[in-house]
């Protein structure tokens, strides 16, 4: 009996931390593994058809340029809710376009791209493929990231000088989306 009475007490003050335990307890229905609750869903994966007219077409693929500053996080969450990525400028040719993208505008603007070091410091990847990034870069004479204050670790192309440059994640910018290009799958047998 003094054991019954302590489990109710116990109970009765476990429900006044967590009124949903309540729910739990008396519907056998709910108890079920439920998904994690406070993230977002998935956004949209296709690019909505009012955007396509915005589109700037080039030899190695088709590009949209932000009218708005975010921060790196942010430009990589919205391009993957409109079914493209942040721009991956991992060739010499992809780069040149970015830069033509870049000047077209008029905007005079630094743009995000995809090339990040989060994870381990220096070690600079494209957060798009997961690849890392070289052994084309354009630092220019830089060479590398500086990481300047310790706070630098997401990468922008410049506007004046056109090279890439890291910088705070946090700080906002334009950002460039690319459609991503269907992958070929080929199989071998
Ligand atoms: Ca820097």
């Amino acid at each position: 009996m003094q054991r019954f009475k302590f489990l109710e007490v116990f109970m009765l003050l476990a429900l006044a931390v967590e009124p949903s335990l309540s729910a739990y307890t008396k519907n056998p229905e709910q108890r079920v593994v439920q998904p994690l609750t406070g993230r977002r869903p998935l956004g949209r994966r296709s690019m909505p058809d009012f955007l396509s007219n915005r589109l700037i077409t080039l030899s190695t693929g088709s590009y949209l340029l932000s009218n708005q500053t975010v921060t790196w996080f942010e430009a990589m969450d919205i391009c993957e809710r409109l079914g493209m990525q942040l721009v991956t400028p991992d060739t010499p040719e992809k780069d040149a376009d970015v830069v033509t993208v870049i000047k077209r505008s008029g905007m005079n603007s630094y743009v995000w791209i995809s090339g990040t070091d989060l994870g381990i410091e220096d070690t600079f990847y494209w957060a798009t493929t997961g690849a890392l990034i070289g052994p084309f870069t354009n630092y220019g004479p830089r060479l590398k990231p500086d990481n300047y204050f310790n706070v630098e670790h997401c990468l922008h192309h410049f506007w004046d000088n056109l090279y890439w440059n890291d910088y705070a994640c946090y700080a906002r910018k334009r950002f460039i989306c690319e459609v991503i290009s269907d992958p070929t799958i080929t199989l071998e047998v």
